[in-house]
Parts: C-alpha cells; sequence; structure tokens
C-alpha cells in the first residue's frame, strides 16, 4: 500500500464541492484514494464496490489498461492542439468510430467536455438548424418535468428540476415542460417498461397546439430520465413522441449521457428502444469517465443543412477550447476499444434478467415502496421520513459506504447502475449490502 493511502488533506476548506452538503461532508469525509474494476480503495485503505460506475460513467470499470496506455501515450505525442481552424487525426478517428456505432443515419459528432455542454450545444444546432433553413420563427425549446439535461442556462431552462432551477433567476425565455412519466400509483414494481402512460406522449400535442408548431424548434427528453431517480418511458411513449415531432417538424433530442454507451445492454437507448431521434447528446461513458468529453451526434441532413455559404466562412459559431482535445481523444479511443474487446455494449442485455430479479427481490424489505429496472439500471424508492425528505436515502448511503458498497441517492430514491463488468456475484454482494442497510436504517 502506497503511503498516499494513508493521507488525508487536513483543510477540507478551500474546495467548494459540487452538489455536495459541504459542511456535513468536511466534518466526516469520504475519501477514494484508488480505483481497480469494480472497486475504489478508501482513505482508510477499505474496498468499496462501484454500485453506480462513478457518477454513471465508468462503463468498462476502473484503471483499465488499454484506456491508461492510450492516455499516458497520447500525454508525450501531442498534448494539445488548438481546436479552431486547426486538426489533428485522433479527433476524427475517433468521430468515425462513434459514427460507426451510433445509430443508423447519425453521421456527424460535435466534441464537448460534458454532458452539460452536450446539451447547450445541442439547443443551439436545433434553433441554428431552422434558422438556416429558413425558418428562424422556430426558436421554443420543450422539455419535461423532472428531466435532467446539465447545469448550465440551456440545460436547466428545459430541465425540470426545481432545485435546480429556482436559485437562477428567470433562465431561457421560451420554454415549456411536458409532464413526467412518473406514475407509482399505476406501475409501482413494474419490471422494465411500464405498462402505463404512453398517452402522456399526447400532452407534447397540446402544447404545440397552444404554441403553434411554426414557433417550436425541438423536444429534449432522456430515453430513460436518470438522475431524478431512474424514471422510465411507458411502453410506446418514445415511439409517439417520435411521430409527434416527424408530424410538426420538430426536432427530437435524446439526452443519451447516462444511457449511451451500452447502460442499456444496447450501444444506445435509441438502439434500445428503436426509436431514432434527430439529435443525441452524450458524454460519461463516450472516455469511461477518465477524461471529461462529450459528444453530440447529428442527422445528416442537419449537418449538411449549415454547410452552405461561402466556403472560407465559419458554418457554426460554436465550440470548446478543449473540443476534441487530444488526450480525451486518446481516452475515449481506449474506451471504445475496451468496450469492444468485451462486448460490454451489449453486456447489459444478457445480464439484465439477472439484475432484474436480484432488485426485485427487495420488495417487502423495509422502506421500500417502489423497485424500477432497465438494463443496467436499478432504483428502489424509499418511503421518506414524515417532514424530513431525503433523509432516510441519505443514511442508507452513508450506511452503504460503511459497508463497502457505493449507491447513489436522488430524494428518498437509490439509484444503482454498476460498471458493465459486474459478475453476478457482484450484483448479489451489492443487493445483500442494500438488503442489510435498509434493515438497519430508520
Ligand atoms: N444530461 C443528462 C441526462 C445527465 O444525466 C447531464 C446531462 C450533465 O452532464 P455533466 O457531464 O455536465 O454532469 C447529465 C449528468 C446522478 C448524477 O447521480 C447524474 C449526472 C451527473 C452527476 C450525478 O444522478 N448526470
Ligand atoms: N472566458 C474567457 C475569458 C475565454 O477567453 C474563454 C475561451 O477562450 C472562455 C471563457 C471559454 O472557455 P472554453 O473554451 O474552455 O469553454
Amino acid at each position: 500500500m502506497s503511503n498516499r493511502l494513508k493521507v488525508t488533506p487536513n483543510d477540507l476548506s478551500a474546495f467548494w464541492m459540487p452538489f455536495t452538503a459541504n459542511r456535513q461532508f468536511k466534518q466526516a469525509p469520504r475519501m477514494f484514494v484508488s480505483a481497480k474494476d469494480m472497486h475504489y480503495t478508501t482513505s482508510d485503505g477499505r474496498k468499496v464496490l462501484d454500485g453506480t460506475a462513478g457518477l454513471w460513467c465508468v462503463n468498462a470499470g476502473h484503471c483499465r489498461p488499454k484506456i491508461t496506455e492510450a492516455i499516458q501515450h497520447q500525454a508525450a505525442e501531442l498534448d494539445y492542439a488548438p481546436a479552431f481552424q486547426m486538426g489533428h487525426p485522433i479527433v476524427f478517428e475517433l468521430a468515425n468510430r462513434l459514427v460507426d456505432i451510433a445509430p443508423k443515419g447519425m453521421d456527424h459528432v460535435f466534441f464537448t467536455n460534458s454532458g452539460s455542454e452536450s446539451v447547450d450545444t445541442a439547443l443551439k444546432m436545433a434553433i441554428a438548424y431552422h434558422r438556416t433553413r429558413g425558418e428562424g420563427s422556430r426558436t421554443r425549446l420543450i422539455g419535461r418535468e423532472r428531466g435532467y439535461h446539465g447545469v448550465n442556462f440551456g440545460g436547466i431552462s428545459v430541465g425540470g428540476i426545481v432545485t435546480n432551477r429556482k436559485m437562477f433567476g428567470t433562465l431561457l425565455g421560451g420554454v415549456d415542460h411536458m409532464p413526467h412519466t412518473h406514475l407509482p400509483e399505476k406501475n409501482a414494481f413494474s419490471k422494465g417498461v411500464p405498462e402505463h402512460g404512453a398517452e402522456l406522449a399526447n400532452e407534447l400535442e397540446r402544447i404545440v397546439a397552444l404554441h403553434d408548431a411554426s414557433t417550436i424548434a425541438a423536444v429534449i427528453v432522456e430515453p430513460v430520465a436518470g438522475s431524478t431517480g431512474v424514471i422510465l418511458p411507458p411502453k410506446g411513449y418514445l415511439q409517439k413522441l417520435r411521430e409527434i415531432c416527424t408530424k410538426h417538424g420538430i426536432l427530437l433530442i435524446f439526452d443519451e449521457v447516462i444511457t449511451g454507451f451500452g447502460r442499456l445492454g444496447a450501444p444506445f437507448a435509441a438502439d434500445y428502444f428503436g426509436v431514432t431521434p434527430d439529435i443525441m447528446t452524450t458524454a460519461k461513458g463516450v472516455s469511461n469517465g477518465v477524461i471529461p468529453m462529450g459528444a453530440v451526434f447529428v442527422k445528416k441532413e442537419i449537418h449538411d443543412a449549415f454547410m452552405t455559404g461561402p466556403e472560407h466562412m465559419i458554418e457554426f459559431f460554436h465550440g470548446y477550447t478543449y473540443s476534441g482535445n487530444p488526450i480525451a481523444c486518446a481516452a475515449a479511443l481506449g474506451t471504445l476499444d475496451t468496450y469492444k474487446e468485451e462486448g460490454l455494449l451489449n453486456r447489459g442485455e444478457e445480464l439484465a434478467p439477472y439484475w432484474e430479479d436480484a432488485l426485485h427481490s427487495l420488495k417487502g424489505e423495509p422502506h421500500v415502496i417502489d423497485i424500477r429496472n432497465i438494463g443496467l439500471i436499478g432504483a428502489i424508492e424509499l418511503a421518506p421520513i414524515a417532514g424530513q425528505p431525503t433523509k432516510r436515502a441519505f443514511s442508507a448511503f452513508v450506511k452503504a459506504f460503511e459497508r463497502g458498497a457505493l449507491i447513489r441517492t436522488t430524494g428518498d430514491i437509490i439509484a444503482l447502475s454498476p460498471p458493465l463488468i459486474i459478475t453476478k456475484g457482484q450484483i448479489n454482494e451489492l443487493i445483500d449490502h442494500v438488503r442489510d442497510v435498509l434493515r438497519s436504517i430508520d
């Protein structure tokens, strides 16, 4: 064990931690100092089973050699190249490799550094696309209640999480929201996609009737909502959204930041559900979470609509200093190699039935009011403690960490999304940890 493992910084005040209860954390810090495959190691030398793939991103597991080596090699070869008006070979190679595994027709890729940036990129593309075609009146964006699309202004505007919105002023104008599809009274303890609720897609027709299609640029949804506690699309719901968008000339954006790269047992949720969007936002699993990277996939017609005007002119006034950063590209190529060699983009399909049975074995345990699953995603919804929402699930999170399992909680929901390399034995271990925790908390 290296010396590092025993050292915890003794002044924690300078770092303002993201999406964290800072004061509580700093009184009792939880620190990881290393990781390998399915496990983290804590600063006090304990192994913790990763039930969440980091933050839904480490799909191939931790410190995988192909990815580590690719980064090391690239860092010594070409560390950075300007992203604007200059190129370097592996960003083109990566775009081609991504298009090869993308749903048919999604032929072009725009690089970003995160899911939030992918979302804002996609929203800007949608509005600009209509304008380039002479439909400049199409500027409205439609999101959904309980949607999470990152934390930038575009993303929180179309997002539907009140805590992420209410502190930040008036946000983007011209945004409307469809209702969410969480219907526990009808669908509790459904296995896989629920039966009831496809008609909620018709709310989009109501919104179109209110504003007129000629004012609407795009609809953005997560095919499966992750952050707000794993909300599944009812059977037929996404197909209906697709039909309504097509009928009215509205672009459909799938935010696949969580569902992309094998999480559902297919490369993308678009493949899983057999519904192809016009634009697809990704991040996280594209580089196994190892180096920040995001990728926005677009249909050929959208890309081609921009490729007009004088050839010396920039076609899309958008991009980031680190779009297609060489080391991020190397990490992504190492990631895609690892996914391919180990069949990880489809591995969830064969494991999903086992995962489903293991999760639903928690029915009847204390506090459990619903269980949801799809691919290698699971959610266990707990009854909140009266007057103290989120407290019960947070206790479960801390207890699980102490026992040796990393779980994630949002509200009073436990969300699980292990690396796609998890074994059946490790699924049992994870679920047993959750069972013991549920029996031990108030
Ligand atoms: N869209 C979706 C659908 C996401 O899930 C983002 C955009 C933003 O990505 P970045 O890379 O900017 O964070 C996300 C991110 C959780 C959790 O525990 C979920 C996310 C991030 C962190 C934690 O549910 N999703
Ligand atoms: N702010 C300033 C002052 C900048 O110069 C830049 C980029 O040049 C940015 C923000 C945007 O940074 P990034 O391209 O990393 O998103």
